[in-house]
Formats: C-alpha cells, structure tokens, sequence
C-alpha cells in the first residue's frame, strides 16, 4: 500500500512512528512543512524535516520532541559569550552538525530535497520525506508587540526594523510588526494574538521533485494530527499539491489536533485565530472542507462533533487520539486507514 502523508513536526513525527507499527509494508511518502525553517547563524535549519528524521530514526529528545537525545548546549553558550543570539532558540551540539551538513551541500548546489535524502541516509527514518518545496518558504506572523518588547524598538512604531509597518499604522498601543514564525512561537510562545499567519515565498514555489508523483500515485493521503495552519496549511499553499490530492481520486482522511477543544500540545489555537477558525475538531474539518477531506477522526471526548461534520459531507468516527505510546498511534493509524476503505 502507497501512503503519503503530509506531516509537521512532533504530531506528524509522532503519528508517523505509529502508522509504521500498524502497516510495517507500507511505501510511506511524508511530505514535509519547510515553512518553519530559519536561517541561524549562517546556517539552514528545518526543524519539522529534522524532527521527523530524528523521530523515525531514533535520535529525537523524546521529553522536549525536538533535537536530538543526550544533548548538550556548548556551542550556543560560547557564541552568547560573543553576544552573538538569538538566545531564545536552542540549537544543540549534536543538532548544529545537521545543520552544517545542509547547509554545506545547498551551497555546493544540491536542491533541498536531495539534500534531505542524504541526511535521511544516515538516520534511515523507514518513509521516503520529500520537502513540500525546494524553494524558499518561510511562514512569518503579523503582530503587535507590547511597548517594551526588545524586538519592539525604541519608540512606537518609527524604528527601521525589516518586516516593521509604516509610523502611524501601528494598532492601539504597541509596534505591529512581521516576525518569523518560530520568534512568534519559541521567543513569544504565541503570547499575543496572530493578526495574520503568512507563508512568504509560498505563491512562487513549486513542489520538490516527487511530491506530486507521490500523490498521484498514492492509494492513500493521510493528514496526521499536524497543526492545520502552520504545518498541512503551509504545504497546502504551495501551488499545485492541494489540487493534486483533490485530484487524486484517493481516500483523504485526517486525524484531529484538537482534542476537547484545545491543541493536545502546542498553541495552535492561536494560528487558527488568525485565519477565523475555532478551536474545535469540527471546525478543523469544515476548515479543510469536503473538496478534500473525505473522513476525519476526531477523540471520542469530541463525540458531539461527529453529526455536524458528517453535515459537512465528511465522513467521521469518534475514537481514542491521544498518542500516549506507539502502540496506541497505531490503533489510530488503523482507524484512519479503516475509514479511507470505507470512504473508498
Ligand atoms: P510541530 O510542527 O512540532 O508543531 O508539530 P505538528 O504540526 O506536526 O503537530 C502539532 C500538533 O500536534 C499540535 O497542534 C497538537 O495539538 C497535536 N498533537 C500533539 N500530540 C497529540 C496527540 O497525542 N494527539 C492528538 N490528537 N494531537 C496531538
Ligand atoms: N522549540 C522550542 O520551543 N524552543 C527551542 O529552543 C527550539 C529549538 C529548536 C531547535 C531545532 C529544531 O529542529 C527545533 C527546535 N524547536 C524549539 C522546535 C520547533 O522549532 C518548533 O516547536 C516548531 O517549529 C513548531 O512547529
Ligand atoms: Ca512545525
């Protein structure tokens, strides 16, 4: 059976891990999010990518769900004593030396995806990851930063910061500015609302090489519990993937990351703010819509869900999504691949 799914990090990674276990034949093709990748001191880190790489290939920090195990933080410490940061995201030892791999291959010309089989080569994850784009893409978050914010600047609103609005339009008090996605979700801990969630370069991408083979060849296309605005969002905005899996003529069957009415893990509450969508395992669905999912699993505390849903032309099931341990992932992913025979 051909598997594709489209994954973000820890819920993709750690769905992924199940639907392994549950169908250990399965040709799995994991499109990955390259929106939440950063440039960091000269170097290109795609945290989903590695996530799931070190997920699958038994080298993830299991408590933290990013970085690697037995990690150590030298590096981050020596380049601080130079005043050199950010010191609000956490590049590890072992981490950097990924990251200098990338970034040694893009600048002798290897596109992303190639550079991401060779990574993938040594970690040996068990699924085929292509990245949803070889191009460019980097999600960045519109917000107003309070008055005393270091990223704020010095007075309201007439600082020359890149992503900075024009004096005069700043929003009550505070700066409002674009910043990078993972400044919004690590410095910030989404602490101040989304007013707009932007997958910059996204228009002008392309899919990488595969992706849309992958798809078209498909038999199934599964949307793990991944956040639905900055992880399957973003790779939906890249022109041409969304209309190939509509297209596919396949079984499409998510599972949901809201559970009780609140993301498991994480604040994806907040980027489903920005794009006027509640924090309900129903609205997720409406939000991805009919058009193209044909099921969707939502927990069975969200039990109340499933009429309106299945209102919505989605077929649904209420059942266990806590991913508590692997075993209990691949009953979800046998639940999943359950209702894609019965959607089929
Ligand atoms: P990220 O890129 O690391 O944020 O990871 P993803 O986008 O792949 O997944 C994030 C989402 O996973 C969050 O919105 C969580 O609500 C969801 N999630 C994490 N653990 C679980 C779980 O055990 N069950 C369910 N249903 N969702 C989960
Ligand atoms: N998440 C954090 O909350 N704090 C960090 O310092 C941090 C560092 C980091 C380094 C490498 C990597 O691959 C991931 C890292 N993450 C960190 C996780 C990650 O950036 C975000 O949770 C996701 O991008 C959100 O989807
Ligand atoms: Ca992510």
């Amino acid at each position: 059976m051909r598997i594709v799914v489209l994954a973000g990090g820890i819920g993709g990674a750690r769905f992924l891990r199940g639907l392994k276990r549950a169908v250990p034949d399965a040709d799995i093709t994991v499109i990955g999010n390259t929106g939440d990748d950063i440039h960091l001191f000269g170097l290109k880190v795609c945290p989903d990518l590695d996530t799931v790489m070190y997920t699958l290939g038994g080298g993830i920090d299991e408590e933290r769900g990013w970085g690697r195990t037995d990690e150590s933080f030298r590096l981050k410490e020596e380049l601080a004593a130079y005043g050199v940061g950010p010191e609000w995201f956490g590049l590890g030892d072992r981490d950097f030396a990924t990251h200098i791999v990338r970034t040694q291959m893009l600048a002798a010309g290897y596109p992303l995806s190639a550079v991401t089989e060779a990574l993938c080569d040594r970690w040996q994850p068990g699924v085929r990851m292509i990245p949803m784009t070889d191009d460019r893409v980097e999600t960045h978050v519109a917000v107003t930063l309070p008055d005393g914010d270091p990223a704020a600047g010095p007075s309201t609103g007439s600082g020359a910061g890149a992503g900075e609005t024009p004096p005069g339009s700043a929003a009550g008090s505070g700066v409002r500015k674009v910043i990078h996605f993972q400044e919004y979700w690590v410095r910030l801990r989404a602490s101040v609302p989304a007013e707009a969630v932007v997958p910059v370069g996204a228009e002008q991408a392309k899919p990488a090489p595969g992706v849309l083979e992958a798809i078209a060849a498909a038999d199934v296309i599964l949307f793990p519990p991944s956040n639905p605005v900055v992880s399957i969002g973003t790779i939906l905005a890249v022109p041409g993937i969304r209309e190939a899996i509509a297209e596919a003529g396949v079984p499409v069957v998510g599972l949901s990351p809201i559970v009780g009415d609140a993301p498991v893990r994480g604040m994806a509450d907040k980027v489903l703010a920005a794009v006027g969508v509640e924090s309900t395992a129903w609205a997720v669905a409406e939000h991805y819509g009919s058009g193209l999912l044909d099921g969707w699993l939502v927990d069975t505390v969200d039990a109340t869900n499933v009429e309106r849903i299945e209102e919505a032309g989605i077929r649904c099931r209420a059942v266990p999504l806590m991913m508590t341990d692997v075993d209990a992932t691949a009953r979800m992913a046998r639940e999943a691949l359950a209702l894609a025979e019965e959607v089929r």
